[in-house]
């Protein structure tokens, strides 16, 4: 699963077709294709089916919005294509738009990169420090309050870090490397798609 999810996200990344060197800001032309994205990004799903019953809700919701992503990669190429048509069409922060679904994957992807991180970091066999740092740091502030205490209290439910690394069939040592690749990979993938909201000043706080 690890291994699948950073090659994917770093081929997402490396199409990256360059007509220009501005990778962050797509001002010289540097286009991510939305097919290689959403497929990178419907990898993340096999993750949830390892942290319970508790997460089938945001399993649901990811999942539905990388799937309209998928859908959209059929008629259009780019992420920033993608972005553009919502604007022409004035639907950016309409409830179930495209690039209102970009941005929530964008943040789920965001949650795992700060996850491993934070359990890279920390060593221990606990997953509830770290997925309640990378909570409260990624979706808690858009998130109300009843999806917040639901979330804290589904993070009772989590296994431990031993237990997720058997279900992933990885060990310590491999589950490392695993994780330092998809942060190396997600990273210059997630600071693109803020460049792309913060160029067209649609802001990513929302
Ligand atoms: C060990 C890792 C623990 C994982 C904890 C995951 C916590 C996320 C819980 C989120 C519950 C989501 C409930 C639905 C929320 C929706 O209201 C919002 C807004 O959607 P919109 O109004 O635009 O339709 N949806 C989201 O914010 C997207 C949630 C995606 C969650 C992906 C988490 C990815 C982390 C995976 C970790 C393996």
């Amino acid at each position: 699963v690890f291994w699948c999810l950073s090659v994917e996200l770093s081929g997402a990344w490396h199409s990256v077709d360059f007509a220009g060197d501005e990778r962050t800001e797509d001002a010289g032309g540097a286009d991510v294709s939305v097919a290689p994205f959403s497929r990178a990004c419907s990898l993340v799903s096999p993750l949830f089916g390892c942290l319970g019953i508790a997460f089938k809700f945001a399993e649901m919701d990811y999942v539905a919005k990388v799937n309209d992503l998928l859908e959209a990669s059929k008629s259009i190429n780019t992420l920033h294509t993608l972005i553009d048509l919502d604007v022409e069409g004035n639907c950016v922060r309409k409830a179930g738009s495209r690039t209102r679904n970009l941005l929530r994957v964008k943040r789920g992807l965001d949650m795992v990169r700060v996850l491993f991180e934070e359990i890279l970091a920390t060593g221990g066999n606990s997953l509830k420090d770290p997925a309640s740092k990378a909570y409260a740091q990624v979706f808690a502030p858009h998130h109300g309050w009843a999806i917040r205490k639901a979330v804290a209290a589904g993070m009772y439910a989590l296994p431990t870090r031993a237990q997720l690394l058997r279900k992933l069939n990885e060990d310590e040592n491999s589950a490392r490397i695993h994780m330092q690749s998809y942060i190396t990979a997600s990273t210059p993938l997630i600071l693109y798609i803020n460049g792309l909201f913060t160029s067209r000043d649609l802001g990513v706080d929302w």
